[in-house]
């Protein structure tokens, strides 16, 4: 019987909830590690998880400097799809969607993965085209993608405005089914909890300050805990990827920007799909506590403020009220920003580094969260073997240099 069980609950109900078993354990750093994942995100957490589930490596830990989950994994609007334009980043969305099917089995923790479909808006003939070649190209790839002709976008989410002239019209949309959304805070405790038991090291308000790198080979990490040794790290930070490289002595080609989001009150059930939209950069859905989701497209300036600007969401509800006229009285609750680390080509950087030993995931953009099972399955393989597996090879740094870019920008879906 599961630990955590009815009896479990009614104890911990008269004791004031005293006496709850950790669901992870809070170790010190040890001196010495097989490997060092740092980052304590949905992406790093996976990672560290999947290095001790199919590559036997249990004595890693994972380096975080603030809570896990604190980055942008708790801060991003949870939406879930696999549907991108190129072979490699299908492959990769993917195999991720794919896992986040099995996922609560799996961990044997609910991540509420609801696969309530994701539609993305065409709002002219232009949009309409591009999005129609997406279908097309995700056909191609057995990834499962329909074209909704505006009646039946109207039929299949009846809240939207049917009115024809106003100034973002529906002319059509694609839906994906299988995409959907998930509970973001338990897909980084779930993976936490599944490391921790195979025995990762899970290390909060622990920042890494530095790299010790000899002869081209990193060989440990310098931190506010102290120095751990190591001869394999992987990097992913997100928005402070490019801090870290810096530390290590690399340029890599990101930008960090802020990306924010918004709840509202909750209401009753209203909306059973999640709505995108291209052109205005926003998109919506409901939650199961009944607040509308709301996202933005990213602030145009580069900064590590966790807030964003006004302007952003201020236009981004203009749109939405025009979209859903229902929702125009509704108030909203909370307000905030994550910092996203965008690629030139709106593509993730799944890399070895020039410093031996260093591997970096990072440049996921706005779109890292749906990546999560995916991400850590194969940057695991890539950290413990040394070799990018099948699906992680376009994706190396060197693209950069060859020009064989994945140039996502449009199934990226938000402003990047
Ligand atoms: P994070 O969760 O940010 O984890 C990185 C961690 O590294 C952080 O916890 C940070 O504290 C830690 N760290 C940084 N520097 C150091 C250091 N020096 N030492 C130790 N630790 C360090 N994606 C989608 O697919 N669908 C969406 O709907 C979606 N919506 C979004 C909405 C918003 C508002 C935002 C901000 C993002 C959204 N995203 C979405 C993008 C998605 O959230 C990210 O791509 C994804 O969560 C990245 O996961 P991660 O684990 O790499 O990063
Ligand atoms: O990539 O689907 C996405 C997304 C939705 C909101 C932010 N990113």
């Amino acid at each position: 019987m599961s630990k955590y069980s009815i009896f479990t609950l009614a104890r911990n109900a008269f004791s004031q909830h005293e006496n709850w078993p950790e669901a992870w354990r809070s170790p010190e750093p040890r001196p010495e590690y097989d490997a060092v994942i740092i980052g304590g995100g949905g992406h790093g957490l996976a990672t560290a998880y999947y290095l001790a589930k199919e590559h036997g490596l249990t004595n890693v830990a994972v380096l975080e400097k603030g809570w896990i989950g604190g980055g942008n994994t708790g801060r991003n609007t949870t939406i879930v799809r696999s549907n991108y334009l190129f072979d490699a980043s299908a492959h990769l969305y993917e195999h991720a969607l794919k896992l986040w099917e099995g996922l609560s089995q799996e961990l044997n923790y609910n991540v509420m993965f609801s696969q309530r479909g994701v539609m993305n808006l065409a709002h002219d003939q232009h949009e309409a085209r591009d999005l129609k070649r997406r279908v097309h190209a995700n056909r191609l790839n057995g990834i499962d993608s329909e074209w909704l002709d505006r009646e039946q976008v109207l039929d299949f989410c009846p809240v939207i405005n049917s009115d024809p002239d106003i100034r973002f019209p529906i002319v059509g949309a694609t839906l994906q089914r299988r995409g959907g959304t998930a509970r973001h805070d338990a897909v980084a405790w779930g993976y936490a909890r599944g490391a921790d038991a195979r025995g990762v090291d899970i290390i909060q308000n622990c920042e890494v300050t530095g790299f010790l790198i000899e002869g081209g080979a990193v060989k440990g990490v310098e931190t506010t805990r102290g120095t751990i040794r190591t001869g394999k790290v992987g990097m992913v930070a997100a928005g402070h990827t490019s801090v870290l490289a810096d530390l290590a002595g690399f340029r890599l080609p990101l930008e960090s920007h802020p990306l924010q989001a918004l709840v509202s009150e909750p209401v009753k059930p209203v909306l059973d799909t999640v709505v995108m939209s291209n052109a205005v950069h926003a998109y919506v859905s409901q939650s199961d506590k009944g607040e509308l989701v709301i996202g933005a497209g990213i602030d145009g300036y580069v900064s590590y403020s966790q807030r964003g600007g006004f302007a952003i969401i201020e236009e981004t509800l203009a749109a939405i009220v025009e979209i859903f006229p229902i929702f125009s009285r509704m108030r909203m609750l909370r307000q905030w920003g994550g910092i996203v680390d965008v690629a030139p080509d709106a593509s993730a950087i799944i890399s070895r580094t020039p410093v031996d030993g260093l591997y970096v995931n990072c440049g996921w953009g706005t779109g890292g969260f749906k990546a999560t099972p995916g991400s850590g399955h194969v940057f695991a393989h890539l950290v413990a073997t040394g070799q990018p597996n099948a699906l992680a090879a376009p994706f190396a740094l060197d693209r950069f240099s060859s020009g064989e870019l994945v140039a996502e920008h449009g199934a990226a879906a938000v402003a990047h």
